[in-house]
């Protein structure tokens, strides 16, 4: 039973949380998240590394006690010191830190001075005013904890993955069933496929001559945990990490329909279907049908002459499905109802943009602040994945939790970039940047005498993120105004499944973007993704361009690209919309230096 890097970073962030909430040290706290990252982003498997005899002391962010844990976690799936701290205190009060606006050490602070052990109790205290009497609570702290409340009893306690957190589990379990007897074809469906930023469970479609092996085969896999259901062309299971997984089974001839309903959207499915019925067809999972009569899904006859009057006429493949309709092949990623039935009509669909068109990463921390490497072992990185640039973007000095730069500091590390950049001959360049925090009046934490050095500012909001109404979004306008400002950095500041986004009027600041040479990025994280692709979309109808960046903090994650690109293609973007699509050369002359 292999133990994936993620449930090592899950319990180890677990540790972090319960240690908060009994108000332990911080440096004691935040060392257990900093060892989570590492492992999370780690390129091999630490489970391997310990069978290999490794030593993962050697890792950034992990001490010989850190690495004992982390050997225990992989020998035996558990840690000790976790179960004796989830003795310590209750489900419900864990459950507590689940709430967005909440997180481990205000649930401590909420214990602690009003003894609220429950999400009852929260909701009671919240509805009864009692949160702003705490310090560092306050009236607008009571509204989203009271509308994050809401959300979650709207979701059913519904649980939903990070793309990357599904990609880890599917890969493989894909691998596991292509090996499968008889097995045919074989694809991974729904939201998964469509790259959506989260997803509920995995859709996989196979096809088979006799499906009873690979059935097994799937419901016997070394992960599952619970079997949900089991049939001849549907089964369901749970994995142990909490994801259900799908598995369908159909014949050849329906493959392309099959997946074409199983990769949805649904809304994308009930208009591709309302055109059919226009032309007289019908579409379900089975294929594409003329005559309004006789045989059915799946095969069955409903008997009588009207199976004469029903004729296959699709389904073997997507493409043959859409050219039924009269469209052409749709890419997943635009599949939403979001216009792109419209736009295929009309022959307009975007040519979505690549991996391979991204010439350089535009945001990533060095060991100067938070990152894990030096500047010359991310340059190799870059270089490795065949990039001709890179922004060196460490914190400014406001972020104290990173160490962030003063312009002395900078000062120095612009030095030393152009040192690296002159012994790298002009082959690749590294550009001189930073992540210079926007204040709260909207003001840069650094002057202008250092920005203008830089080839590129880019600024972020780290710090009082809940000012109200027009406020937030007057503050990043104020940032715009600095003639030396290019890129708004994760500009909604959202986190997945934990922090909601700022308070911003995003319209208005792209369009002063747009009149100021300013660009809003995709954060390529897993857990932002930020812009969304529907803000994405959004930018380019504006004619803005949008720079892809991955905010990596290691060599690994530079590799997150592929995520901002899978973003950006579900916002519509092409090549030509991607800033960092271009050399740099003329990259250089979009940026306000
Ligand atoms: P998820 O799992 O919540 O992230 O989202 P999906 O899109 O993977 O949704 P899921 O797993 O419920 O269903 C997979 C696909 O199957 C969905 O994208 C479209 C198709 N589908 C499911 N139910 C229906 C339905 O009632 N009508 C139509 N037309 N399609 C459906
Ligand atoms: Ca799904
Ligand atoms: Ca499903
Ligand atoms: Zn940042």
């Amino acid at each position: 039973m292999a133990v994936h890097n993620r449930d090592v970073a899950e319990i180890l962030n677990e540790i972090a949380d319960l240690l908060e909430i009994e108000d332990a040290n911080p440096f004691r706290v935040r060392s257990y998240r900093n060892a989570a990252r590492t492992i999370a982003d780690l390129s091999g498997n630490a489970a391997d590394m310990v069978e290999r005899g490794e030593d993962l002391s050697d890792l950034p962010g992990i001490g010989k006690d850190l690495a004992g844990k982390i050997q225990e976690i992989v020998r035996t799936g558990a840690l000790g010191q976790l179960e004796e701290l989830r003795r310590r205190t209750t489900p419900q009060l864990r459950e507590l830190t689940q709430i967005s606006s909440l997180g481990p050490k205000r649930v401590q602070k909420l214990h602690e001075e009003l003894g609220v052990e429950s999400l009852e109790e929260l909701e009671r205290a919240a509805r009864e005013q009692k949160l702003r009497g705490v310090a560092g609570f306050g009236a607008k702290t009571e509204s989203n904890i009271l509308r994050d409340l809401e959300r979650r009893k709207e979701r059913g306690g519904e649980r939903r993955f990070l793309w990357v957190e599904i990609e880890e589990y599917a890969e493989p379990l894909l691998e596991h069933l292509r090996k499968g007897k008889g097995v045919g074809r074989l694809a991974a469906a729904g939201s998964y496929r469509r790259r959506k930023e989260t997803v509920g469970d995995l859709d996989i479609l196979a096809t088979c001559e006799d499906s009873g092996p690979v059935m097994e085969r799937f419901v016997s896999y070394e992960e599952v945990e619970r079997v949900l259901s089991r049939g001849k062309t549907r089964s369901s299971v749970v994995l142990r990490s909490g994801i259900q997984v799908d598995l369908r089974v159909v014949g050849e001839e329906s493959y392309g329909a099959a997946l074409h309903y199983f990769t949805g959207s649904k809304a994308h499915n009930v208009a591709t279907r309302r055109i059919a019925v226009a032309k007289g067809l019908k579409i379900n999972e089975y294929g594409v049908f003329r005559g309004t009569h006789g045989k059915d899904a799946g095969g069955k006859s409903s008997g009588g002459k009207e199976d004469s009057e029903r004729r296959r006429v699709a389904g073997k493949t997507e493409e043959e499905v859409y050219e039924q309709v009269g469209l052409p092949y749709i890419e997943p990623e635009l599949r939403e109802d979001r216009g792109e039935i419209e736009a295929a009509r009309e022959g307009r669909l975007p040519e979505l943009v690549q991996l391979d068109d991204v010439r350089g990463d535009l945001q990533l921390h060095t060991k100067a602040t938070d990152g894990k490497m030096t500047i010359r072992e991310m340059a190799d990185a870059a270089q490795k994945l065949g990039y001709e640039y890179m922004a060196v973007t460490d914190h400014s000095k406001r972020v104290t939790m990173a160490q962030g730069l003063d312009e002395r500091r900078l000062a120095e590390q612009i030095e030393e970039i152009e040192g690296i950049n002159e012994e790298l001959g002009g082959g690749f360049r590294i550009l001189k940047s930073c992540e210079v925090d926007i204040l709260k009046d909207g003001s840069l934490d650094l002057p202008d005498s250092i920005l203008k050095e830089l080839d590129l500012v880019i600024g972020s909001v780290h710090y009082n993120t809940n000012l109200a109404g027009e406020k937030q979004t007057e503050r990043v306008l104020r940032a715009m105004d600095n003639p030396y400002f290019s890129i708004l950095a994760h500009p909604t500041g959202r986190i997945l499944g934990s922090r909601e986004p700022y308070d911003l009027d995003l319209e208005r600041i792209m369009k002063a973007a747009l009149d100021r040479g300013c660009y809003l990025e995709i954060n390529a994280d897993p857990a932002r993704l930020d812009l969304d692709d529907v803000h994405a979309k959004m930018a380019r109808e504006m004619g803005l361009k949008v720079p892809i960046s991955t905010d990596a903090h290691t060599a690994t994650s530079l590799g997150h690209m592929r995520l901002g690109v899978a973003q950006a293609r579900r916002g519509w973007l092409s090549k030509r919309d991607v800033l960092n699509t271009l050399p740099w050369k003329e990259l250089a002359k979009l940026l306000r230096r």
